[in-house]
């Protein structure tokens, strides 16, 4: 076993490098985005994929005893998530090539427990290999989530053997499906056969994806390059922070009231850029159970879920998991693109269009001042840092007049990726931001106004 320390600095080298000067001699150093976390973030939305034995068990964790006979989609048709998703302006999906259960949805050598196993094309299909051709076909990116937990396999708890096996699946994946944009850990981490506790070996399973994917975002609660956030609603914390002290969460799983505060927000001071990824699925499961389908999530609420998430700094990963023919469910499918429609029509119409910001420093406070050119109708805010130069506001105010009469609109903590506020429809005029926070944040702040369609 490593010590503590020395685990620590492996972490910390895993993690995107700090980058260092920035431009101009007196913008204070402070952590920001690689490319890829850049890549990552901007693409506000994920679509997760939990399929899996327990579609065919009708569970929620399978404990590993399931005979892979069960498994047997009818009209397994990965082409349609990825349309779906894609139409509904997802940019990337996630599958879960493995969950609790242990048993693989690619035809692995690792066990015997795997698609190979089960009559889904005679034993001869790979469902990964469905998955990541249909994301590139319909121009999207492939993660994989691979449980560490794992139900099935007996060398689990023997941790120096199982995290060998742990490794090879982990090779298979990346080794044998062209680029993996995201590698997904849970933390969930009980114990193996007998009370056997199972000791991961975190510094071994990052270096490993670095080097077979090193463009893959990592995703767990310690990250190394984004983080759990806290949750399993889609609500990210305010403030938000995409810096977090590595040490407070060093490990997937831990637990605590600072990990939890850590994940949720951040931290201001943290020397680390990782920032939160927001999971929640659209059914009150994770898997697609036919009596839940009567409670998937309306439009209102999945837009909900768009502003707590995109709208608080951190991206949506949004579960829709396939039903057992092996396809989305038309309910889920008519929902998403509801909220794609919903979305569309809010963010349709920047009011700000054409209009110049004045950036000024009054009295130590710094404003964006915006005069719309003539009176319009506003309820939805959207602030955007430029995060490529790190994160800096701490707090904001948004107010608005039709001449002098002004009036707050909204107030916030921070920013960073994006920030969305919405407020009873105003008639407004003149706007005006004002941001706190070091060194001067306000020419990094973009600010966009729309009238919030019909919401
Ligand atoms: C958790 C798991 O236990 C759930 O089943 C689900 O996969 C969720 C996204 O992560 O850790």
């Amino acid at each position: 076993m490593m010590t503590r320390r020395a685990f620590l600095a492996v972490a910390a080298s895993m993690t995107p490098a700090l980058v260092a000067a920035s431009k101009g001699a007196s913008t204070p150093r402070r952590p920001r985005p690689t490319a890829d976390q850049l890549d990552w973030q901007r693409e506000e939305r994920a679509l997760f994929l939990h399929f899996g034995i327990n579609t065919f068990t009708d569970r929620e964790w399978g404990d590993g005893q399931e005979d892979p006979a069960i498994f047997n989609p009818a009209s397994l048709e990965p082409r349609q998530w990825a349309h779906e998703a894609g139409a509904a302006g997802f940019r990337s999906l996630i599958l879960t090539a493995k969950h609790h259960d242990g048993f693989c949805l690619w035809p692995t050598r690792t066990t015997r427990h795997s698609v190979a196993a089960s009559h889904w094309r005679g034993g001869q299909g790979d469902i990964v290999q469905e998955f990541v051709e249909a994301c590139r076909a319909e121009g999207l990116k492939a993660g994989l989530y691979l449980s560490p937990w794992d139900r099935h396999e007996p060398s689990y708890g023997d941790s120096p053997r199982y995290n060998a096996f742990y490794a090879d699946q982990l090779k298979e994946l990346l080794s044998n499906y062209g680029p993996i944009s995201e590698v997904w850990f849970d933390g969930a981490n009980r114990e193996g056969p007998d009370g056997r506790k199972q000791t991961y070996d975190w510094p071994r399973v990052w270096a490993l994806v670095r080097t077979l994917q090193p463009h893959a975002v990592m995703f767990s609660d310690a990250g190394p390059d984004v983080r759990w956030i806290g949750n399993e609603q889609g609500v990210a914390g305010d403030p938000n922070w995409s810096m977090v002290d590595p040490a407070v969460v060093p490990v997937p799983g831990t637990t605590g009231r600072a990990a939890t505060l850590m994940l949720q927000h951040g931290d201001p001071a943290g020397a680390v850029w990782r920032p939160g990824e927001a999971d929640v699925s659209i059914r009150p499961g994770w898997f697609h159970h036919e009596s839940e389908t009567a409670r998937v999530r309306t439009v209102d609420n999945l837009v909900d879920l768009y502003f707590t998430s995109v709208g608080r700094n951190a991206k949506l990963l949004l579960n829709v998991p396939p039903a057992r023919t092996g396809r989305l469910d038309d309910v889920d499918v008519g929902r998403l693109s509801e909220m794609q429609d919903r979305l569309t029509s809010l963010f349709g119409d920047d009011v700000t269009r054409g209009r110049r910001p004045i950036w000024r420093t009054d009295k130590g406070r710094h404003h964006i001042d915006i005069d719309l050119g003539a009176p319009r109708e506003v309820s939805i805010a959207d602030l955007r840092e430029d995060i490529t130069r790190g994160q800096w506001v701490s707090h904001y105010l948004i107010e608005g007049a039709a001449t002098d009469d002004w009036r707050p609109l909204a107030e916030g903590t921070t920013i960073g990726y994006r920030r969305l506020d919405r407020w009873p429809s105003a008639t407004i005029r003149h706007i005006r931001v004002t941001v706190t926070g070091a060194p001067n944040p306000s020419r990094d702040v973009r600010v966009a106004l729309f009238a919030g369609g019909d919401a």
